[in-house]
């Protein structure tokens, strides 16, 4: 009796001896006054996703717990056209979005996406943390949503395919092509004379796969992390366009932190990107032997014939009008004369 007893005793001593703990634990887990959910559809590995958890880290830190980043990579809240509507009614907080797929809701947003516009990393961020970047932020900061200042990179893309090389812009004649969600992106794969399909970034490992689509464009960074390698052959190293993503906030979510929570989260997400930046231009740089390693085969490409190309299909002068002669001023001012 006596030992039965004092076992129970010693375990109510170990229960009553943990309780304060675990009430600390779970207290602190819901200590934050502020939850705020950031998507986005690349995987954990990739410098987008490492960075920003390092980001969320620092906000709960400066914060002193209040406020919260849950992070949702690879699309696990829905695809990109899913979560662009989940951030323009606040169901999510942020998003990192490039600027063409957000052109589905503000077309002007596309501009910084104009094959062959730049042609080096001075170029790009002169232009989007200068008068470029500002002009298309202000758009976006017209509607329910805003971009915070530095956007982060995504990289210049490169064509894979399956079956074969692209080494001239006719050998893109008829080629089925998976494109981004965006107006422009489709425009321009016409003009190069491919047949582009629109088909989120979530669906795209498995279209692939399946042979819906015979080839796709990314950056080395992504067909590495995406292991978009296991489903394609060759890779040509077009270069034909930078694409970045521009990190953005519901605007009535974000005015709920007092200013000086709202500076944390802002110097926080701006940093992020900045070191996220140099991480991609890093990984693009190093890639291609890894990515030979896994059996995918690189080819240079005659670049003037694709620029040539969209110039002779009348893409310059369409996007021109369509942006407008101020917008496209700002454009050139970094990428020089266009068409
Ligand atoms: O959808 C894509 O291809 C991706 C991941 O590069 C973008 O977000 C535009």
């Amino acid at each position: 009796m006596y030992t039965t007893n004092r076992r129970s005793f010693l375990k109510v001593m170990a229960v009553a001896a943990s309780a304060p703990s675990l009430a600390v634990t779970s207290h602190s887990a819901r200590a934050a006054e502020f939850t705020l959910r950031y998507a986005n559809n690349l995987p954990s590995a990739h410098p987008m996703n490492v960075r920003a958890k390092e980001m969320a880290a620092r906000v709960a830190s400066e914060s002193k717990g209040r406020v919260e980043i849950q992070i949702f990579p690879n699309n696990q809240l829905g695809s990109d056209t899913d979560t662009l509507s989940q951030l323009r009614s606040g169901a999510v907080d942020f998003f990192t979005l490039s600027p063409l797929i957000l052109g589905t809701f503000i077309p002007a947003a596309q501009i910084s996406g104009i094959g062959f516009a730049f042609n080096d990393y001075n170029n790009v961020w002169a232009a989007m943390d200068g008068e470029l970047g500002a002009h298309v932020r202000k758009q976006i900061g017209a509607t329910s949503i805003f971009a915070f200042e530095k956007i982060w990179n995504g990289g210049f893309r490169q064509i894979t395919t399956g079956a074969k090389p692209i080494a001239q812009a006719r050998d893109l004649q008829g080629v089925k092509l998976r494109v981004p969600p965006s107006p422009l992106w489709t425009s321009m794969f016409k003009d190069f004379g491919a047949a582009p399909a629109s088909v989120n970034f979530a669906e795209v490992y498995s279209a692939l796969q399946t042979h819906v689509v015979e080839g796709q464009e990314n950056p080395l960074s992504i067909i590495y992390t995406a292991k978009l390698y296991e489903v394609q052959k060759f890779c040509s190293l077009t270069n034909h366009m930078w694409d970045g993503f521009w990190f953005l906030g519901n605007k009535e979510s974000f005015g709920r932190l007092s200013p000086e929570l709202q500076t944390i989260v802002r110097n926080a997400i701006n940093d992020a990107g900045t070191k996220q930046r140099e991480d991609v231009v890093q990984l693009d740089q190093t890639l291609r032997a890894k990515l030979e390693s896994t059996g995918l085969t690189f080819n240079e490409v005659d670049k003037a014939s694709f620029r040539q190309q969209l110039q002779a299909a009348g893409f310059y002068a369409e996007w021109q009008k369509k942006f407008g002669p101020q917008a496209w001023a700002l454009l050139e001012k970094y990428s020089g004369k266009l068409g």
